[in-house]
């Protein structure tokens, strides 16, 4: 077996200090995954519980732009940012620096016992970064799901109603009550019952699985009849909803959806919360995606892209809303830790210095037309669709709109092994999904893509 430190010398050629300065390319040195690698899974397959997946057993050594380098020293296109977390780049330099800094003055205190300024300072830049003028309030927790969790105790509190509304093919979370609120039974919520109640699901709009076209307002319409006739909008005290669908498959609904939808819910009474943890911090070419169609939610859960990879998520919303709940009633041990939140400053300005919204929707219109121009020469793709830098392919048997799980699995393998970093995703788990860091270089991008045609092709 060959040396594996051999196989790495342009990552130890590397400043130690500079991750930004990696290679901006693809180099295979090994198959992948590598002998280093594979070893290092022979040791999480005997320490790690098997329930924790891995999508790509390439162990990492280093990241930033838009490669990732494993451990066997080669450099890997990544159009998967961590699920859609290192939307400025991992390990972008001026997260570094602030976390850094920050690491070095206090690592915890508790916001809760001894407060401090950065937390505050997040609250702040999320009133401004969020839509709508409106008096808005925040509280800071560890995860997206924690995150959805406290939106719904938020619009309990306030509304004095139980029922939650959420969305076939949603994904919310793995915690009890965001097991209940997500959609697809296997792997989130199989054997994991019984689930928090008061959870009700209603139809999403999915243009590409209608039996007929349907407008926006019309998927509406079912929508809400299915609310008013099941639940009963007197009852409802939140519609949780995912301006396009993350985990569920990308699904984008039609145009007329979500605005008919927030009007229904202020004019029932009801909390209109956007779970933007997977759309959110410039990903789709706007700051938020409800900006696309001027939604403005009363409560947004944020998470994934607000800390350049640090843990951290946030409810943000009405004033009135967030002061509902009484002193102590939300909060958490590390909620708005001091480095997560220092990294959320930097991540949140490079955001507006690097204007990486434009960049969103400029990446996302070099993927869209290549995508579109692939699905003219393979009919298994049934459907490409996103918007910014958030888009997928959906695969079916051609001809139909059978889902093909099976065939999304062979691509995305065929891309890892050839270097290119991709995730799938979907109800019916047969969607091919693209999200590159908001910083990949074009060149970087287009060879992606070249990698992704070759693999549809070598069907
Ligand atoms: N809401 C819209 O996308 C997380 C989950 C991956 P956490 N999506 C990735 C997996 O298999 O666990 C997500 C999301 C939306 C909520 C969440 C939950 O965020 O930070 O993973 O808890």
């Amino acid at each position: 077996m060959t040396d594996a430190l051999d196989t790495r010398p342009h990552v130890a050629d590397l400043p130690s200090d500079s991750v930004a300065a990696l290679p901006q390319r693809r180099r295979l040195v090994t198959e992948v995954p590598g002998p280093r690698s594979r070893a290092l899974h022979e040791r999480k397959m005997a320490a790690v519980a098997s329930g924790v997946g891995t999508t790509l057993p390439v162990y990492v050594e280093r990241a930033g732009g838009g490669v990732i380098i494993d451990v066997d020293g080669n450099s890997l296109i990544d159009l998967g940012s961590g699920i859609a977390v290192v939307n400025v780049g991992n390990a972008n330099p001026r997260v570094v620096e602030a976390v850094t800094e920050q690491v070095a003055r206090f690592t915890h205190t508790c916001f809760m016992v001894t407060p401090y300024e950065g937390y505050v300072a997040v609250c702040e830049a999320l009133y401004r970064v969020t839509p709508g003028d409106h008096a808005k309030k925040s509280a800071l927790f560890n995860s997206g799901a924690e995150a959805v969790e406290n939106a719904v105790k938020v619009a309990r509190h306030a509304t004095g109603r139980d029922a939650v509304v959420v969305f076939d093919h949603a994904y919310h979370g793995r915690t009890n009550l965001t097991m209940a609120m997500t959609a697809k039974a296997m792997p989130y919520k199989t054997g994991f019952g019984p689930f928090a109640g008061e959870v009700y699901r209603a139809p999403m709009s999915y243009p590409f699985r209608e039996a007929a076209p349907m407008s926006g307002a019309e998927a509406a319409a079912r929508a809400i009849a299915v609310i008013d006739k099941q639940v009963g909008a007197d009852q409802v005290a939140a519609v949780v909803i995912e301006p396009i669908q993350g985990e569920g498959g990308f699904v984008v609904p039609a145009l007329g959806f979500l605005p008919a939808i927030a009007d229904w819910c202020k004019a029932n009474g009801i909390v209109f919360v956007a779970d933007e943890i997977q759309t959110g911090f410039g990903r789709t070419g706007t700051m938020f995606a409800c900006e696309h169609e001027g939604v403005v939610p009363d409560l947004i859960t944020t998470a994934k892209g607000i800390a350049g990879g640090l843990p951290l998520a946030a409810v943000t919303g009405r004033a009135e809303l967030m002061d509902a709940v009484h002193g102590g009633g939300l909060g958490g041990t590390y909620g708005g830790n001091p480095i997560a939140c220092a990294a959320a400053l930097a991540a949140i300005s490079a955001m507006a210095q690097d204007d990486l919204p434009t960049r969103a929707q400029a990446i996302g219109d070099v993927m869209l037309s290549r995508l579109h121009s692939l699905a003219v020469e393979h009919p298994q793709i049934g459907d490409v669709r996103g918007r910014g830098a958030m888009v997928a392919i959906e695969l079916v048997r051609p001809g139909t709109t059978e889902p093909d799980a099976a065939e999304a699995a062979r691509i995305s393998a065929a891309c890892h092994r050839a270097g290119v970093v991709t995730l799938t995703c979907g109800t019916f788990g047969n969607v091919l999904r693209l999200l590159p860091p908001l910083v990949i270089d074009d060149a970087l991008l287009r060879e992606a893509l070249d990698v992704l045609a070759d693999a549809i092709a070598a069907r």
